[in-house]
C-alpha cells in the first residue's frame, strides 16, 4: 500500500452503521451526558494497518524546518535514549492521513456530537514508545483553547493496543459532563480539585475510537513495558466558530515550536 491512496473512509470491509451518522443514537446520548464515548471498532483491521504504514512511513522521514512538527523526549528508563514523543501539523504533508483526519467517518461521528458540521483544529500522533512519559490529569481546553472556541471534541484511534502496562488513556467516573474548566489555564489539575471523581483507565484494541469532550479530564500514565502505545488524537470544533486550525498553528509555533525549529539553549516548558 502507498501513502498516495486517500481512504474512503468506508472500505468494503467495514459496516459502519451509516455513511453520515457513524454513532448510533445511544453513543450520541453517552456523550451528552458523560462528555466522553468509545466506539468499538470503528476502524477496520485493515485500515488500521494501513494507518499504522502511514505512521512509520512519517516517522521515518527526515525532519526539516516547514514540514510536520515532530517532537521527542528522553525515555524514562534509559535517559540517553531520545524518543519520539508526538508528531503534530502532519495533515498538509501526508494526503492518507489527511483523509482519516478531514474525510471519514471522524469527521462525521464528530459532527453528531457536537451537532453541526466541523472544522479540523489540530491532528497529532502520541507515540508513548517504551520508556515514554505519561500525561498529568488535565482538560484538553486548560491549554489556552478558549481563544479559538469555547469547545472541542477529540477523536482518539488507538493503532497498537492500548494496555494498563503502556499507559493507555484513563477517563474521569462518578462525574457528569463538565461543561466548564475545573482548573487554571496551563497547569494539570490537582487532587483537591479532583477529589469529585475517581480515574479508570479504559484499555482499547486497534481500530478503537474514544470520543471525548475539551473539558473532559483525562490522564495517562508512563509506559514502563515493552511494548510502543501509537494512538492519534483529531480535535475538531464546530463549523461555526470558523476554520482555527492556522490560527492555532501560528500560536503554538510562536510559544512551542518543533524541536528542529528550536535555538539551542532555549527552553520550552510543556504544561498541559
Ligand atoms: O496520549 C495520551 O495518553 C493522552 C494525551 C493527551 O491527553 C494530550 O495530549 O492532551
Ligand atoms: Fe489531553
Amino acid at each position: 500500500m502507498t501513502s498516495t491512496t486517500a481512504p474512503s473512509g468506508t472500505t468494503p470491509d467495514h459496516a459502519p452503521l451509516s455513511n453520515d451518522r457513524p454513532l448510533p443514537p445511544e453513543s450520541v446520548e453517552h456523550f451528552d451526558r458523560f462528555g466522553w464515548v468509545l466506539a468499538p471498532a470503528l476502524f477496520s483491521p485493515s485500515e488500521v494497518t494501513q494507518i499504522s504504514e502511514w505512521i512509520d512511513e512519517l516517522a521515518a522521514r527526515p525532519e526539516q524546518s516547514g514540514r510536520h512538527w515532530v517532537y521527542h523526549q528522553p525515555s524514562l528508563t534509559d535517559p540517553s535514549r531520545s524518543l519520539i514523543q508526538r508528531i503534530e501539523n502532519f495533515c498538509p504533508f501526508h494526503p492518507g492521513l489527511d483523509g482519516i483526519a478531514r474525510h471519514s467517518r471522524l469527521t462525521r461521528a464528530s459532527a453528531q456530537l457536537l451537532g453541526e458540521e466541523v472544522a479540523l483544529f489540530k491532528e497529532k500522533i502520541n507515540f508513548k514508545e517504551p520508556g515514554g512519559a505519561g500525561f498529568d490529569l488535565h482538560q484538553d481546553q486548560q491549554a489556552g483553547w478558549s481563544r479559538y472556541a469555547p469547545l472541542f471534541v477529540t477523536a482518539m484511534i488507538c493503532i497498537d493496543p492500548a494496555t494498563i502496562e503502556n499507559g493507555c488513556l484513563e477517563v474521569a467516573r462518578g462525574l457528569d459532563r463538565p461543561d466548564r474548566l475545573i482548573a487554571d489555564e496551563w497547569r494539570p489539575v490537582n487532587d483537591q480539585e479532583s477529589s469529585a471523581f475517581t480515574m479508570q483507565p479504559v484499555p482499547t484494541e486497534p481500530g478503537d475510537a474514544l470520543f471525548f469532550d475539551s473539558y473532559f479530564p483525562h490522564a495517562s500514565k508512563a509506559n514502563r513495558s515493552p511494548s510502543r502505545r501509537r494512538i492519534l488524537f483529531m480535535t475538531y470544533n464546530a463549523l461555526s466558530f470558523g476554520d482555527q486550525r492556522g490560527a492555532y498553528h501560528t500560536d503554538k509555533y510562536k510559544s512551542f515550536p518543533p524541536d528542529i525549529d528550536r535555538a539551542p539553549g532555549d527552553e520550552y516548558r510543556f504544561r498541559v
